[in-house]
């Protein structure tokens, strides 16, 4: 009789779990279907962002910073011409070798750098002589002489641009004019 009753409260817990089991295993699986069907979609989105990367053509440029006295101090080449849609992988090598001749590469909106110029020098070392303003699209570190430095950036959209090195007292003879078209 004990054995019985047993062996049925077996049968029962053996039913429960089994059902307890299955309805987990269900939920698991739905669970699963859902993260794949979420992974998928953004599989979608990263391969449509890579698309967009392969679509932009990638333009190399060095660009070099030279110059031992302070008005011979200038950009070469002084005029860029890069299309619109570009990736641009700009190298800036610092030219000079007398001492004290520290370059930076900074773009910026047309005609605003002598403002961002004088508000580099505020902005100080510590920030590459580069302020926090919306003129400023895109900039490399301040470089010694020598020194090298690669930046890649999206071309900004058609128009035109300056580049100008924020170093104190580098502008305006350190000014180029970047055209994208
Ligand atoms: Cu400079």
């Amino acid at each position: 009789m004990e054995s019985t009753v047993l062996n049925s409260m077996k049968k029962i817990i053996f039913i429960i779990c089994s059902v307890v089991l299955t309805s987990c295993g269900g939920s698991t699986e739905k669970s699963d279907n859902s993260s794949q069907t979420e992974k998928t979609s953004q599989t979608k989105v990263k391969a449509e962002a890579t698309e967009k990367e392969v679509e932009r053509e990638l333009v190399e440029i060095t660009l070099i910073a030279k110059g031992e006295t302070m008005t011979e101090i200038a950009f070469e080449p002084k005029t860029l011409t890069i299309p619109k849609n570009s990736k641009v992988r700009l190298t800036l090598k610092n030219e000079s070798v007398m001492a004290g001749m520290l370059h930076n590469f900074v773009l910026v909106a047309l005609g605003s750098g002598q403002e961002i110029a004088t508000a580099g020098i505020a902005a100080g070392e510590a920030n590459s002589f580069v302020p926090k303003d919306n003129r400023v699209i895109v900039n490399t570190k301040v470089l010694k002489m020598g020194e090298e430095t690669t930046i890649e950036f999206n071309s900004p959209e058609a128009g035109s641009y300056h580049y100008i090195c924020t170093f104190p007292g580098h502008y305006p003879n350190m000014i180029g004019r970047m055209n994208v078209q």
